[in-house]
């Protein structure tokens, strides 16, 4: 794993869930595939958390963590190239909300804002999801969000019912 200290590359934070099958396993999956891509460089991952599922009742728990990365691909260019990952993860989109292998979100992009009707950016529920605020702040905790609020304050006020460290030996967080 190497960093791209390229002039063109961008930092972004990918969020990563899942909660069909064995969701740690698919999650590292992911990671071995963001990891062998040429234009993405992994920089730090997160730790691993189960939580409760948002949206219908009966869902299993979600595996989710966050990672950023360094990368010269554009902002749609990333999205193909996750939703690639999702589609070899067997992901289907079947139900809105509703439980799935594999969900590549991208949260942050450098200092992009941006909406179009394939990606908005930052993602639309960043500040509302303990699920992503809490492994966010595990890898970037004193960023500033576009919100202007740091990654830290934001996870501290955030309610973590349901949220839950998951200890599973492999995964390879980067995090203390
Ligand atoms: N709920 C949890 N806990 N984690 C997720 O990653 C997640 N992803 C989703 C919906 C269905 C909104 N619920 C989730 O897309």
């Amino acid at each position: 794993m190497s960093i791209n200290t390229d002039a063109e590359s961008q930092f972004a934070a990918i969020g990563l869930g899942g909660n069909l099958g064995d969701a740690p396993k698919t999650l590292c999956f992911a990671l071995e595939q963001l990891a062998a891509h040429a234009q993405i460089h992994i920089i730090a991952i997160s730790h691993l958390y189960r939580s409760a599922a948002i949206g219908p009742e009966g869902q299993p728990d979600y595996a989710n963590a966050v990672i950023s990365i360094s990368t010269s691909l554009s902002p749609i260019a990333l999205l193909d190239a996750l939703q690639a990952i999702e589609l070899m993860a067997g992901r289907e989109r079947l139900l809105r909300w509703g439980a799935r292998t594999l969900d590549l979100d991208i949260l942050l992009y450098g200092e992009i804002a941006m909406q179009s009707e394939r990606l908005t950016i930052p993602h639309i529920e960043l500040y509302h999801r303990p699920f992503v605020l809490v492994p966010l702040a595990d890898i970037a905790a004193a960023r500033v969000l576009p919100n202007g609020h740091r990654a830290d304050e934001l996870a501290a006020s955030c309610s973590r019912d349901g949220l839950a460290l998951w200890p599973d030996l492999r995964w390879p967080s980067t995090v203390e």
